[in-house]
């Protein structure tokens, strides 16, 4: 009787797990396929597969709306001291809206980091990579500027305290730029942060020059946010976190908490003010509230498809879309492991909802970044992938919001702001009118993406009044919440369809 009941037992194990076998194969299956129109408004549409110039390893959105890449060269091979390209998203996707430069300074900015300079729109371009006795992949310790009115990058005229590559660059409440980590050989790490402050010039934090911090374990772009206490907290692969005084000489203090292990190509964003999706190994996810000392860690919903070398971007509702990578690190070796399938977490249900499924794996070197009209430039991978393909194309993706709610697939009528100041300050409200009735503003920091990371990458709701069609909005309170920069400006109408953004700059008023 007992020996019946267990093989009827084992029978029934057995049946569950074929029958899970069988549904978890059409899961996948469902998961690769093409999204039909009666799903765009739910899990948003890639566009056809568009040539780019180069491979666009690293992409930043300019003051103009312009999308500067660069990486390699036109063949796709590892190699950015020869030229990069400036895109023009409102001249669509052919050849004639980009413009392919020579890079004219002798630095090769492959693997370097770039920020937009919040006082002037300039791009700060610091390390790179430098080639020794014929062999790539040592570090360069150049400086370079890229002028959006010449369209040339020049030489800062002096080099970084340290040669970097795979360096951090992030724009501080005080304006200034903050770089951190990057390697300087095959060996050795450039832990010791350097500052750059435009109207100053250039100094280090000995203070927080220490191995353990953006050394050995955190060299590779480390993960690091300006906080809304003035000190800069820094997550590293391991799941340590760390409280960074970046004022005077700097300094740091370990912080008690801990998260699972995680990796350099897992995304981790900040998706809210002092609030972090930080996406860890095995799908583990966290949410990370450093609005006080102390951050305060909540587990977020496990994310089926956490993937190495995937980008986080915030998109203009507040909401996370994750795309790009594979199961395996840089790994397109089997249908199963290249995950084509994109992803959205939405941060109020705490949920993940499938998105479109792009036409290309994305590995290595893949980027993601939101553009100006609320779409996501996702491209490259490649130069430097072991199996992985060199993809010298993009894929745009437009998200749910901008489609009709009807199951249609048709896009949705857009609301437009009509005018509004292109420089605003803390604190202080400004008017804007828009065409249609609006439920919310948004403000997203312009970010700088390459190597699952998206510099400056913020997003940040705003307060409004209504008064006919004349609103108030309420500028971000102060530039701990919102340093200086630019910004996309969203106003979303009250079906959730966001317009086109205006370009916005946030700094201390000029008296
Ligand atoms: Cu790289």
């Amino acid at each position: 009787m007992v020996a019946r009941f267990a093989s009827g037992l084992l029978r029934g194990v057995l049946a569950v797990v074929l029958v899970g076998g069988v549904a978890g194969a059409g899961w996948w299956q469902w998961r690769q396929q093409a999204v039909t129109p009666a799903e765009f408004h739910l899990r948003g549409k890639f566009g056809s597969v568009v040539p780019w110039p180069i491979i666009p390893i690293q992409v930043a959105v300019l003051s103009d709306g312009r999308v500067l890449a660069y990486g390699t060269d036109r063949q796709g091979q590892q190699g950015s001291n020869e030229v990069f390209d400036v895109w023009d998203p409102r001249k669509g996707t052919g050849p004639d809206a980009h413009l392919v430069l020579p890079n004219g300074t002798g630095t090769d900015i492959f693997c370097s980091g770039a920020v937009i300079i919040p006082s002037s729109g300039q791009v700060l371009l610091v390390g790179g990579d430098r080639t020794v006795n014929g062999v790539r992949n040592w570090s360069s310790p150049d400086i370079n500027f890229y002028d959006i009115k010449t369209g040339v990058i020049k030489s800062a005229g002096r080099t970084m305290e340290r040669p970097r590559w795979y360096p951090t660059v992030m724009t501080l409440a005080n304006g200034e730029i903050l770089i951190l980590g990057g390697r300087l050989d095959l060996e050795h790490y450039a832990p010791i942060p350097e500052l750059f402050n435009p109207q100053t010039g250039w100094r280090t934090l000995p203070g927080a020059d220490k191995n353990e911090l953006f050394g050995s374990q955190n060299w590779n772009y480390p993960r690091a946010w300006q906080t809304p206490r003035g000190d800069v907290f820094s997550l590293n692969r391991l799941g340590d976190m760390y409280s960074v005084k970046v004022d005077g000489q700097g300094g740091f203090t370990k912080l008690p908490q801990k998260v699972f292990r995680g990796h350099s190509y897992l995304p981790s964003l900040m998706y809210a003010p002092g609030k972090i999706l930080s996406m860890r190994l095995g799908g583990i996810t966290y949410n990370i509230d450093i609005n006080q000392p102390e951050p305060v860690i909540k587990r977020a919903a496990w994310s089926g498809l956490a993937r190495f070398n995937a980008t986080a971007t915030v998109l203009a509702d507040g909401k996370v879309y994750v795309s790009g990578g594979s199961l395996r690190n840089n790994d397109n070796s089997s249908g199963i492991l290249s995950n084509r399938l994109s992803e959205i977490w939405d941060p109020a249900t705490d949920k993940w909802l499938p998105g479109a499924v792009a036409a290309k794996a994305r590995l290595y070197h893949s980027v993601a970044l939101l553009l100006q009209d609320g779409t996501v430039l996702t491209g490259a991978g490649g130069a430097g992938a072991k199996d992985a393909d060199n993809n010298l194309d993009a894929e745009i993706y437009y998200p749910p919001y901008l489609f009709k709610a009807d199951g249609s697939g048709q896009f949705a009528e857009r609301p437009a702001i009509q005018a509004v100041p292109d420089f605003i300050s803390w604190d202080k409200a400004f008017q804007l009118k828009a065409s249609a009735p609006i439920g919310r503003f948004t403000l997203v920091k312009m970010g700088s993406a390459t190597h699952s990371q998206v510099y400056d990458q913020r997003f940040i709701e705003l307060n409004f009044k209504q008064n006919g069609d004349v609103y108030e909005v309420s500028a971000p309170s102060n530039p701990l919440v919102a340093p200086p920069g630019y910004y996309f400006l969203f106003a979303v109408d009250r079906q959730g369809v966001p317009s086109v953004a205006k370009i916005i700059r946030l700094d201390t008023a000029v008296s």
